[in-house]
C-alpha cells in the first residue's frame, strides 16, 4: 500500500470537516456521515499495520474449528461431531496486535460490538458477541476468524447465518471448507455466492476435507463445482488456492493437526499462499467502491466549499466597498481654507522676492474677493441640484462631526445587519471583481432563481447594486459586535475628530512636496500671472469642496471641478472646487488652479481617508474583515490540499 494514499486519507478525513466548520456549509449529519464511513470502513482498512482477516466458512461440522485450530496452534475452538457446535465468532489475533487497542477495535467494527477475550471454549456454543484468543505462534498479521456454520436450521431459516454474514463482512478473504457430503449443496454455494455480491467479491480458498483415496483431479474437479458455484463464471479470478485435507482419524483423535496439501501437489504450502496475499491491493478492490463513493462524496462538499468561499470573497468586498464608501461619507467636506492657507504659508515662504513685496502692498487682493461675492450663488445651486454640497468652511468642524455620526450609524447598520446593500460602478476593479464573482456563484448554483447574492443594474449596466447575505463565516463576529454599545463606539470615534481636523506634521510634509514640485515646474507656468500665485492667500475663503461618487458629470460645464481619479481606487471620484467661472478669473489661471488643487486635495484625502478607514476598523470592522480575510486565506489553502489528496486517492481507484 501507498503510504501516500493512506496519508491523503486521513487527510481528507481531518480536512472537510475543517473546512465546513470554517465555511459553514453542508448539513452537518452529512459530513458526519461521510466521516463515519471514512473512519470506520475506510481508514483502518487501509493502514499499513492493518492485518489480513481471513474468514474460515463452510457447513456444518466440516471441519472449520479443526483448521482454526491448527492455524492458531493451540486448542480453543470446541470441536465436536454434533453440526453447530460454534455459534459466535472467534477471532484469533496475533499476540502484537492485541496490544494494539485500535487494531482490536477496528477488527470488530462491523460486528458493532466490543472484542472480549474467550475464557471459556463453552462460551462459543452460546449465541452472543464475538470473541478472540491470542495468536502467540501463528503469521503476524493473520487473523483468522472461526465462524458458525450457515446450514444448521430447517425450512430455509438458518440459526446463525446474521452473524456470519457480519464475519464474512469483517474479512478480506475466505477460506471455505467443504466435505464430500455437502460439495455439491446448492443452498451453502448460493448462500456464499449472495454474500458475495452483497458486501463486495470477496477470493477464497477451497479447502476439501476429502478420502485419501481421491485422486487430486477429482479434488480438483470437486473443488471447481464448488467454485463455480460461488462465482460463477468468475472462478479462475476468485480462487486462491485449492487445498485438500485428507480425512484422518488421528484428527479426530487430536493425535495430529490437520493437513493441507496443495491441489496441484505444486503449489504453494497454505500457510505460504496466505502470506503471500497482497492485502491492500484486495483490499482496494474490496472497497473501491466505496472509496469511489466517499471521494464523489468529497467532490460535493469541495463544491459548496467553493461556492461558500465565493460567496465569503463577495461578501468581504461588498464590506470593504461599503466602509470605503462611508469613510468618503465622512469625508464630504473638504477644509479648503485650512489645507490652502496652510498650502499657501508653505508656498509664500519660498517666494520669491517681488512677490513677497507685492503681497505686503495688498495689490493683490482685490481679485479673490471678487470671486468671493460670485462663489455664494453658484453654491447654492449646487446644493439645489442635491449633488454637490459645498463645504461652509467656518463650520467644518460641526460639518465633519456630522459627517461623522451619519458615517458610523449607516456603516454599523450594515456590519451587525443582515446583509450588505451596497453599489457601485462596473470601473472600479473591485465592484468589477463582484460583478465576476457574482457571475460565478449563478453558473455554480444552477440556473434557478437565486437568492444570494441579488444584483440590481441601472445606468446601461454600468452601475450595479448588490444585496449580499452576510456570510455564516462573520456572524459570531457579527454578534461580538452587536454586543458592544454603540453609543461608546460612536464617541470614541467622535473624540478622535480633532486629529481628523488637524493637519499633522507628516501632511505638512507631503504639502511641501508639493509646493516644491510646483516650483520646479515654475519654467513651463512662466506665463501664468503673478497674481494668480498670490491669490492662494485668500483663495480659499471662496473655495468649497465637495466630491460625489458618479460615473455622471454631477457639476456641468459651471465652476472648477476636480478629478481625483484613481484615488482610493474608484474612478469616479470627483472633487469639486467650487469657484464659478462668472468670475474674472483667467482661462489659464483657471486651469493652473485646477492642475494645483487636484493633488493639493488629493494629499488631503489620502492622509484622511486613511485615518478614518483607520478609526472604523478599529471601533467597527477590523473584526469581521479580519475573520473574513484569515478565512479566505486558511480554507483557500486547505482546499488546495484537499484536491491533491483526492488526486491521489483517485489514482488508486483503478
Ligand atoms: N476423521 C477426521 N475427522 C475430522 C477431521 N477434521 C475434523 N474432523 C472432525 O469433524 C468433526 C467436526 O469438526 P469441527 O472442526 O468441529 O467442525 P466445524 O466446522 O467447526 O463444526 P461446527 O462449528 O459445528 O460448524 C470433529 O469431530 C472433528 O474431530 C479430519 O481431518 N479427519
Ligand atoms: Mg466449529
Amino acid at each position: 500500500m501507498e503510504p501516500a494514499f493512506y496519508d491523503a486519507l486521513i487527510h481528507l478525513k481531518d480536512n472537510i470537516p475543517g473546512l465546513a466548520k470554517s465555511l459553514k456549509f453542508g448539513g452537518d449529519a452529512d459530513i458526519a456521515s461521510w466521516i463515519n464511513i471514512v473512519e470506520a470502513k475506510l481508514i483502518p482498512r487501509f493502514s499499513s499495520d492493518f492485518p489480513i482477516v481471513a474468514a474460515i466458512c463452510g457447513g456444518g461440522s466440516s471441519g472449520k474449528s479443526t483448521l482454526f485450530n491448527a492455524l492458531s496452534g493451540e486448542r480453543f475452538a470446541p470441536i465436536g461431531g454434533r453440526a453447530g457446535m460454534n455459534r459466535r465468532v472467534l477471532f484469533s489475533v496475533p499476540k502484537t496486535l492485541v496490544e494494539q487497542n485500535r487494531v482490536v477495535a477496528d477488527l470488530v467494527e462491523p460486528f458493532k460490538a466490543d472484542l472480549q477475550p474467550l475464557k471459556d471454549s463453552d462460551e462459543l456454543t452460546t449465541p452472543g458477541n464475538p470473541l478472540y484468543v491470542i495468536n502467540r505462534s501463528g503469521p503476524k498479521d493473520l487473523v483468522l476468524l472461526d465462524t458458525p456454520d450457515f446450514d444448521t436450521g430447517a425450512r430455509g431459516e438458518y440459526a446463525n447465518r446474521d452473524v456470519t454474514r457480519m464475519a464474512l463482512e469483517a474479512s478480506d478473504i475466505f477460506i471455505y471448507i467443504f466435505t464430500n457430503s455437502n460439495y455439491n449443496n446448492r443452498d451453502n454455494t448460493d448462500f456464499m455466492s449472495r454474500m458475495l455480491t452483497g458486501i463486495g467479491k470477496r477470493k477464497c480458498f477451497l479447502i476439501y476435507r476429502v478420502y485419501p483415496s481421491f485422486s487430486d483431479q477429482e479434488v480438483r474437479e470437486h473443488a471447481m463445482t464448488v467454485a463455480g458455484g460461488i462465482y460463477g463464471d468468475d472462478a479462475e479470478d476468485n480462487l486462491l488456492g485449492i487445498y485438500r485435507a485428507d480425512e484422518d482419524n488421528r484428527v479426530a483423535a487430536a493425535e495430529q493437526a490437520i493437513r493441507l496439501q496443495p491441489v496441484p501437489a505444486k503449489g504453494p504450502e497454505f500457510i505460504s499462499a496466505l502470506a503471500s496475499i497482497d492485502a491492500p491491493g484486495l483490499r482496494l478492490e474490496l472497497h473501491g467502491s466505496i472509496l469511489t463513493d466517499v471521494l464523489k462524496k468529497a467532490e460535493g462538499f469541495l463544491g459548496n466549499a467553493a461556492r461558500s468561499l465565493d460567496e465569503l470573497r463577495l461578501y468581504l468586498d461588498a464590506f470593504q466597498t461599503v466602509q470605503s464608501q462611508f469613510v468618503h461619507e465622512a469625508l464630504k467636506h473638504f477644509p479648503m481654507d485650512r489645507v490652502m492657507k496652510r498650502f499657501a504659508k508653505i508656498w509664500a515662504k519660498t517666494d520669491p522676492a517681488h512677490i513677497k513685496f507685492m503681497r505686503k502692498t495688498g495689490s493683490v487682493i482685490g481679485f479673490p474677493l471678487k470671486v468671493l461675492a460670485g462663489a455664494a450663488g453658484w453654491a447654492k445651486d449646487q446644493v439645489a441640484s442635491n449633488k454637490a454640497v459645498p463645504a461652509d468652511s467656518g463650520n467644518f468642524q460641526k460639518k465633519m462631526e456630522e459627517d461623522l455620526v451619519t458615517a458610523v450609524t449607516s456603516l454599523h447598520a450594515q456590519a451587525i445587519g443582515p446583509q450588505i446593500t451596497v453599489s457601485g460602478s462596473l470601473n472600479d476593479p473591485v465592484v468589477k471583481r463582484m460583478s465576476d464573482l457574482v457571475d460565478r456563484l449563478r453558473v455554480q448554483k444552477g440556473n434557478g432563481a437565486v437568492q444570494n447574492p441579488r444584483v440590481e443594474s441601472a445606468d446601461q449596466d454600468q452601475v450595479l447594486r448588490f444585496f449580499v447575505d452576510t456570510h455564516p463565516a462573520v456572524l459570531s463576529e457579527q454578534a461580538h459586535l452587536r454586543d458592544q454599545d454603540f453609543r461608546s463606539i460612536l464617541q470614541s470615534i467622535l473624540s478622535q475628530k480633532e486629529d481628523l481636523v488637524d493637519i499633522p506634521q507628516d501632511m505638512v510634509a507631503d504639502l511641501r512636496d508639493l509646493a516644491e514640485h510646483f516650483r520646479s515646474k515654475m519654467g513651463v507656468w512662466a506665463k501664468i500671472s503673478e497674481t494668480f500665485w498670490a491669490s492662494l492667500n485668500v483663495l480659499p475663503a471662496a473655495a468649497a469642496v465637495t466630491y460625489v461618487l458618479s460615473t455622471g458629470d454631477p457639476v456641468g460645464a459651471a465652476g472648477i471641478k476636480i478629478k481625483l481619479t484613481g484615488l482610493f481606487g474608484a474612478k469616479d471620484l470627483y472633487a469639486l472646487v467650487a469657484i464659478p467661472v462668472t468670475t474674472q478669473l483667467k482661462k489659464a489661471d483657471q486651469q493652473q488652479l485646477e492642475t494645483m488643487l487636484g493633488p493639493i486635495a488629493g494629499a488631503w484625502f489620502n492622509h484622511k481617508f486613511k485615518k478614518v478607514q483607520q478609526l472604523f476598523e478599529q471601533s467597527i470592522t477590523a473584526g469581521t474583515i479580519r475573520t473574513a480575510n484569515d478565512t479566505i486565506e486558511g480554507t483557500t489553502a486547505r482546499i488546495d490540499e484537499i484536491k491533491n489528496s483526492m488526486d491521489i486517492c483517485a489514482k488508486e481507484i483503478k
